[in-house]
């Protein structure tokens, strides 16, 4: 019988939400005069703190400073090279709310990586603190029509075109403020999806405020709904990612709750945290539940205070959970380990736990969230499939992005003309509609919540002359949950040890991408005969290398 495509569409157990016309400044400060005088952000190292009345104030002046002093216009990109500051919510509001397009990148990266990036989306400004002021400097020299720097912590040098935040915030420029339409593009973070180079994942404000709106349903966070509650959250996953960003940042603002934010991890500082500000809430990512689960000094008396804890961005092991509990000697009652699943392309969350969730479904990642419909479909014949059988996980809903920029061929790849966003993960679900993520047709690796494209490392290493092909795949890891490794082909004559190969990767590209996983010669790279690379043989190959 032919595959009837509209059964096995699942929807949203918690309902629809309402789209709305609001910009995401708007909507994340709509409730700030009811705790204007309540802490917003914290810096956990330095202390440094604004009260919401001030991030308010500070946002606007911010956003008209860009306008007169820089002369950015609206649909302007602006680039930050920022850490978790409090003044990364200044710069990435005011520059929202001045119209701009934002895009960010680890502060870690390379100054290739950067210019790669911020060239590809025409950056025109850049905001950074003193540390990455050099890296700024030189990718600034790669941009056309560049406008200036914006240096957080720092004051004006005109002459080199730096504008210090401080002035700018306290100059209190006078600009006409543009009237930001909702379906705008208004952030461009950058994700490979499921094949080839990291690219500018177009999202606009009506993307963003949906997917707040969509997972601030009681049932599903247990103070959805329920703003302005003294919480303190502790935070260490970068704002420069659409979880930190969106999920983690946006989301306890629009609640008016307290964030304690870390811009460089340390175990020290962390359990300080834990320690001086007792907070109610920690949103981490697998491998650092791993770490407070293992880690010799954390005690069961730092984690008092936690009563939830929100995991998210890859996958989270069963003994990662158990450890944890083990460690904090609580029960699943007195502390509710929520997951959450998502991608960059979707604002990114798509699927949760609720807060009150049946035991006996662990593992999952949880159900649809409000106005999101979903289907899994079959890898064989494209059928939606009944519950328990796995296949490649459609999304639907309001918070899928626009599109690639400058990119309709991956595109039209992902996001298919009925509006189904393909995952590239593997899932299925269970007759209560729990999914559970069981493995990824794309090519992405994950390392510690990060992304990792194979073909950006491959093109590295192509780069290297003695070499005539070559592969990368994650392998798995504990901690990491996977780490890079490289399969290489030399070329007849060629000569290479497994250390150079690492080596040219590590001058190259940040940290998370080195090849950890290590590196091994082969005669061949396994392809298909269509030349795809045959990635799962060279998983199973890697083991045993
Ligand atoms: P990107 N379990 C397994 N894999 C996951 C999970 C999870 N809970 N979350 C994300 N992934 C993988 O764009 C999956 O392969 O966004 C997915 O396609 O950096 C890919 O990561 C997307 O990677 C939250 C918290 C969403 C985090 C996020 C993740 C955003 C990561 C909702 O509440």
């Amino acid at each position: 019988t032919a595959p009837n495509f509209d059964c096995n569409v699942l929807n949203s157990p918690w309902g629809e939400i309402q789209v709305t016309n609001e910009s995401l400044t708007d909507h994340v400060f709509a409730d700030v005069e009811l705790w204007a005088d309540k802490p917003s952000l914290t810096c956990g190292i330095s202390g440094r703190s604004y009260d919401y009345g001030m991030m308010r104030m500070m946002i606007d002046r911010c956003a008209s400073g860009l306008i007169a002093a820089l002369s950015l216009q609206p649909g302007d990109r602006i680039g930050l090279i920022l850490p978790n500051l409090p003044e990364f919510a200044v710069l990435i509001h005011g520059a929202m709310r001045a119209g701009l397009v934002v895009t960010f990148a680890n502060p870690l990266y390379t100054a290739d990586e950067m210019k790669r990036q911020f060239s590809d989306c025409h950056v025109k400004a850049i905001a950074t603190i003193e540390m990455f002021m050099p890296v700024a400097q030189e990718v600034s020299k790669a941009l056309k029509d560049y406008k200036g720097t914006i240096w957080v912590g720092g004051d004006d040098d005109k002459t080199k075109g730096i504008f210090g935040l401080r002035s700018l915030v306290m100059a209190d420029h006078k600009a006409d403020l543009p009237t930001v339409n909702a379906d705008d593009v208004c952030l461009i973070p950058y994700s490979s999806g499921t094949t080839g180079m990291p690219k500018g994942v177009m999202l606009t404000h009506k993307n963003l405020v949906s997917n707040l709106k969509q997972v601030m349903c009681p049932k599903i966070m247990k103070y959805g709904g329920e703003k302005g509650q003294c919480e303190v959250v502790l935070t260490v996953p970068p704002f420069f990612h659409i979880y930190g960003f969106n999920g983690i940042l946006n989301y306890n603002l629009r609640l008016g709750y307290h964030i304690v934010s870390m811009p460089k991890f340390t175990p020290e500082d962390y359990i300080k945290c834990l320690v001086q500000y007792k907070p109610s809430t920690l949103f981490v990512v697998p491998s650092l539940l791993a770490f407070l689960g293992t880690h010799p000094m954390v005690t069961k008396e730092h984690l008092q205070s936690v009563e939830t804890i929100m995991v998210g961005a890859a996958p989270t092991t069963d003994s990662i959970l158990e450890k944890f509990l083990l460690k904090c000697q609580k029960t699943k009652d007195q502390v509710r380990l929520l997951q959450g699943y998502g991608m960059t392309e979707s604002s990114p969350v798509s699927l949760m736990t609720p807060y009150v969730y049946p035991h006996g479904k662990v593992g999952s990642v949880g159900q649809l969230v409000c106005s999101t419909q979903g289907r899994v479909v079959s890898l064989t014949d494209g059928r939606a499939l009944p519950p328990h059988q796995a296949g490649e996980l459609w999304l639907r809903g309001p918070q899928v992005m626009k599109g690639y920029w400058n990119n309709e061929a991956a595109t039209k790849e992902t996001v298919d003309s009925e509006g189904w966003l393909h995952t590239g993960d593997v899932a299925y679900y269970d007759e209560e509609h729990y999914f559970y993520i069981v493995d990824r047709t794309k090519e992405l690796i994950k390392v510690k919540g990060n992304q990792v494209s194979p073909t950006e490392i491959e093109s590295i290493i192509m780069e290297m002359p003695e070499v005539a092909d070559v592969a990368v795949v994650g392998m798995p890891d504990h901690l990491a949950g996977e780490l890079p490794k490289a399969f290489v082909v030399l070329k007849p004559r060629g000569q290479l040890t497994e250390k150079q190969v690492y080596d040219f990767v590590a001058q190259k590209l940040t940290k998370y991408k080195h090849l950890e996983g290590g590196v091994a010669f082969l005669d061949a790279i396994p392809r298909n005969a269509a030349g795809k690379i045959m990635r799962n043989e060279l998983k199973v190959l890697g083991k045993n290398r």
